[in-house]
């Protein structure tokens, strides 16, 4: 595997930056106690730890050759959301991923998501709106528009990447679903499979599946993404297929993946990371250099295309669409 000689060292922890994952394994320390955390989730030793969800995961004898490429989406790119320098390299972006449900190894995610069924696929909308229901992700891009967005992304971990992003914009699937008055919120719900997806298996010390929310003039904002794509094809596993949260202006965690429920709520919904690490980031994770995380700062990122290391942009970049939204500072 090739990672380690792509990533700079900023990932060793000679940095003050730890991973969100941390939070995760000390949650499963806690909860289960040494002997069992040493066998859990924790990385390094996942393959020797998971040794049931190995047999469960790779039954398909074939293995990963049998997974057909992913297929081509044609969208045209709008032009209005420019980003400076290159698209972070498919090669590195696709193999450095965060995805608990599958592991906390970054560089093994791929791996273990490979073969995880996408299609078909439905999307219930729920709660108060006009247009609810059970929906496959293929009529919802057969009625919605798709475009391709180059995009800043930014992990609370401190770690960036560009990318182009196909998706639904946002706010076409909102005018569609068509909100009731007294809906404030959206609350996104990834999928639940614990069978398939071993870091939701007992122990994990986390609370599955994943759920996330945004206000709804967040979610309306022109920046937000249902995303479906990237690099010109469908999403692979890894990414979050076969629909997933882009809202490039605040920290990755809010960026829900493998969305399988889109409720609209009358009130700011839980959510996973604040409710696994409430000394963290609040609800809106706005991406802002100058408030550092509890364990380590903001203020700069590295590129994990370049292993360039640069300043953190307010709202990452995006602060003449977003900071209206804001009117006292605060994410
Ligand atoms: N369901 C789910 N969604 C998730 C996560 C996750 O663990 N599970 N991780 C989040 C975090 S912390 C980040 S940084 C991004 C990573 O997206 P990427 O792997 O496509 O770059 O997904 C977000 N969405
Ligand atoms: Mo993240």
């Amino acid at each position: 595997m090739t990672l380690l000689r792509i990533l700079p060292s900023w990932h060793v922890p000679e940095s003050r930056i730890t991973t969100e994952a941390a939070f995760l394994h000390r949650r499963a320390f806690l909860r289960r106690g040494a002997a069992l955390a040493a066998s859990s989730i924790v990385a390094p030793s996942l393959l020797a730890a998971c040794g049931e969800t190995e047999a469960a995961l790779f039954q398909d004898p074939a293995g990963a050759a049998s997974r057909p490429a992913l297929r081509a989406l044609e969208a045209k790119r709008n032009a209005k959301y420019v980003v400076e320098g290159a698209f972070t390299p498919e090669s590195v972006s696709s193999r450095y991923n965060n995805f608990y449900e599958f592991t906390t190894d970054k560089g093994l995610v791929w791996k273990l998501a490979e073969r995880m069924k996408t299609s078909p696929w439905s999307v219930e909308i729920a709660g108060e709106a006009k247009r609810t229901g059970v929906f496959d992700v293929e009529d919802l891009m057969k009625a919605l528009p798709l475009e391709e967005r180059a995009y800043r992304f930014r992990c609370v971990e401190a770690w960036a990447m560009t990318v182009p992003w196909i998706g639904i914009p946002m706010k076409a699937f909102l005018d569609w679903a068509d909100p009731r008055g007294d809906a404030t919120h959206v609350r996104f719900v990834s999928f639940l499979d614990p069978k398939n997806a071993p870091g939701q298996q007992p122990g994990s010390g986390s609370t599955w599946p994943y759920y996330e929310g945004l206000r709804l003039d967040e979610a309306a904002n022109e920046l937000a993404l249902l995303a479906v794509g990237i690099y010109g094809h469908v999403l692979p596993p890894q990414h979050g297929a076969p629909i997933r949260v882009i809202t490039p202006w605040k920290y990755g965690f809010k960026s829900a993946k493998s969305v399988v429920r889109i409720e609209f709520v009358k009130a700011q919904p839980k959510t996973f990371w604040n409710d696994a690490a409430p000394r963290e980031y609040g609800f809106l994770a706005n991406v802002e250099p100058d408030v550092p995380h509890p364990r380590w700062s903001q203020a700069t990122e590295t590129d994990i295309g370049t292993g360039e290391r640069r300043p953190t942009l307010p709202y990452n970049g995006y602060g003449a669409l977003v900071a209206g939204m804001y009117p006292k500072k605060g994410g």
